[in-house]
């Protein structure tokens, strides 16, 4: 069910991974037009700002694991969640900007706790779950999928105040071309869902879609899209920190996201990775909000 009103919540979050620049996805997503392009579809948008993230210089790592900048990515998701939370009670859809994606921990602890069975569409290069005995580089934004199934550090898990976000039944992959052995083996492990690259040359985006609506809706009484802009293909998104070759077309994210919005099951969203600085002229922010503009149901792209 598609809400009238949207909250945008941005979260210039870069503590999540060490590029220096992620942090101004937010802003270079509004630069992009965000909100008078949701208007255009006829939707109230409350542009809510941004959730406070501490700077780099002042973050610190944790003492006893791998996890860089633990605490103050615990303490931006923590307000996030709560922000999220807010806007689903003021019956907003809320819609996040980040930022890396560590923050889709705070996300989907404000959006969890009003679904029994939350689903989640996670489109990426990566699967994210990582945890600080897996992760190949410590950097807590390819974690966030392992800390909403309950997995990984306490600090993180317990964001929100409970434990786990989601179930890995309810959870579909779609992008998926870089996935580390700790990775696979969880996957294996308790049955996610996973389309990779290859299922989806295989089947095309069409099915992959239509198969993946048919499973969350069976399942599921909402489902959250959490975009990472390096699912698709570096040559349509190149400003992201980590781009990976032989990824989504621009055309398939668009058709995969028109059929969202036909199927109406997506009730929260989240686009994150955008670098600014790696960017060329702000153009993977301008595919973000062309995605965005298509979830939300432009149907001219
Ligand atoms: N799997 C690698 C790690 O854990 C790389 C993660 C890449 N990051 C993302 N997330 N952009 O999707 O470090
Ligand atoms: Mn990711
Ligand atoms: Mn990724
Ligand atoms: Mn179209």
């Amino acid at each position: 069910m598609m809400r009238k009103e949207i909250s945008i919540i941005g979260v210039p979050m870069d503590l999540g991974q060490t590029r220096r620049g992620v942090d101004m996805g937010p802003s270079a997503i509004r630069y992009a037009g965000v909100s008078e392009r949701l208007e255009s579809l006829n939707y109230v948008v409350h542009d809510e700002g941004d959730i406070r993230v501490e700077i780099k210089e002042r973050a610190q790592s944790d003492t006893e694991s791998n996890l860089k900048n633990l605490k103050a990515v615990a303490d931006g998701n923590e307000k996030l969640g709560q922000k999220v939370d807010e806007a689903i009670r003021s019956n907003r859809f809320p819609l996040v900007l980040g930022g890396d994606h560590s923050i889709a921990i705070g996300t989907l602890a404000g959006v969890s706790k009003h679904y029994k069975n939350l689903g989640v569409i996670w489109y990426d290069a990566h699967g994210d779950l990582n945890t600080a005995e897996t992760s190949p580089s410590g950097n807590i934004h390819g974690m966030p999928l392992a800390v909403s199934l309950g997995i990984g550090h306490p600090t993180l898990t317990n964001i929100g105040g409970y434990c786990p976000k989601v179930k890995p039944e309810n959870i579909v992959i779609i992008g998926a071309r870089s996935l580390d052995e700790g990775e696979r083996i969880l996957i294996k492990e308790k049955g996610i869902k996973v389309y990779t690259m290859h299922e989806v040359d295989r089947l095309g985006m069409t099915k992959v879609m239509e198969e993946t609506i048919s499973y969350l809706k069976e399942r599921t009484d909402g489902v959250h899209l959490s975009l990472d802009l390096d699912g698709l293909d570096p040559e349509a998104a190149p400003g992201v920190g980590t781009p990976v070759a032989g990824g989504l077309s621009y055309r398939e994210s668009h058709l995969a996201m028109e059929m969202l919005s036909e199927s109406n099951i997506i009730t929260s969203a989240e686009f994150v990775e955008i670098n600014p600085i790696l960017d060329e002229k702000n153009k993977t922010a301008d595919v973000a909000v062309a995605l965005m503009s298509s979830l939300l149901g432009d149907t001219l792209l």
